[in-house]
């Protein structure tokens, strides 16, 4: 293993215990801090988009791939959710609250055929990260277009992104641009840099055991809101 790797890195930070109260003990998985703060972490730079171009190509195993404005996404029914975060780098973040279309009411939208069982989220800059079907299909997972009662900020993934609460936060992908249907399983950006394939939190499910260098230490230059 690279000594450099990100998933190497992250095994070897030494975290202060942390008292967690006990009202919230349940809700903080195994290993995690709860931060007032925001952190916001990515790869590359915050793009910026012209919104009159932007737009959500649905594709792969569907009947028939479609494209969304922004406009079109606007008008769709939304759901506000209230929900913890959990990064790997250790931050857990309590009662976030989110605005956006379900993907569940969103797939009403899409004739996906019976054999797309996984999704490819592909987001910029070329990151993707890859969830069973199934796993968005909850109350509690969004496309989500803002946080706090405000559209969603530049960094923290406007004007797109997903919230898949239950699984480590570097499945909600920022700045989405497609969402794509697989018949199987393909890993996405960090699951093939050294991170678990599923992700739960609660199972510790941080790291797939093969880890590989990554150039960049995001945690130590990690900024917050
Ligand atoms: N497009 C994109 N989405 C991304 C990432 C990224 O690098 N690019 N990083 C993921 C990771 S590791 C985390 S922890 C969260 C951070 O979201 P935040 O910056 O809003 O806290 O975004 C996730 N989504
Ligand atoms: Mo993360």
């Amino acid at each position: 293993m690279h000594k450099d790797s990100k998933a190497e890195r992250i095994k070897r930070m030494n975290i202060p215990a942390v008292e967690v109260p006990e009202e919230i003990a349940d809700r903080v998985p195994p290993g995690q801090v709860v931060t007032e703060r925001f952190p916001i972490l990515h790869e590359g730079e915050v793009p910026k988009y012209d919104m009159s171009t932007w737009s959500l190509r649905v594709f792969g195993e569907v009947a028939e791939e479609k494209s969304f404005s922004y406009e079109e996404l606007l008008a769709l029914p939304r759901t506000q959710i209230v929900c913890d975060i959990h990064c790997v780098t250790r931050w857990s973040k309590l009662d976030t609250a989110w605005e956006g279309v379900l993907f569940r009411d969103f797939l009403k939208l899409i004739n996906v055929k019976p054999e797309g069982k996984y999704v490819m989220l592909h987001a910029d800059n070329e990151y993707e990260t890859n969830v069973p079907l199934e796993d968005l299909m909850g109350d509690h997972i969004l496309l989500a277009m803002s946080f706090d009662g405000k559209p969603l900020t530049p960094k923290h993934g406007w004007p797109l992104r997903l919230v898949v609460p239950h699984l480590y936060f570097w499945k909600s992908a920022k700045w989405i641009q497609g969402i794509e249907f697989m018949k199987e399983d393909r890993e996405g950006f960090w699951e093939r840099n050294g991170f678990h394939n599923v992700a739960d939190p609660f199972e510790e499910q941080r790291f797939s055991g093969e880890a590989i260098p990554i150039p960049e230490d995001e945690w130590v230059r990690k900024e917050f809101d």
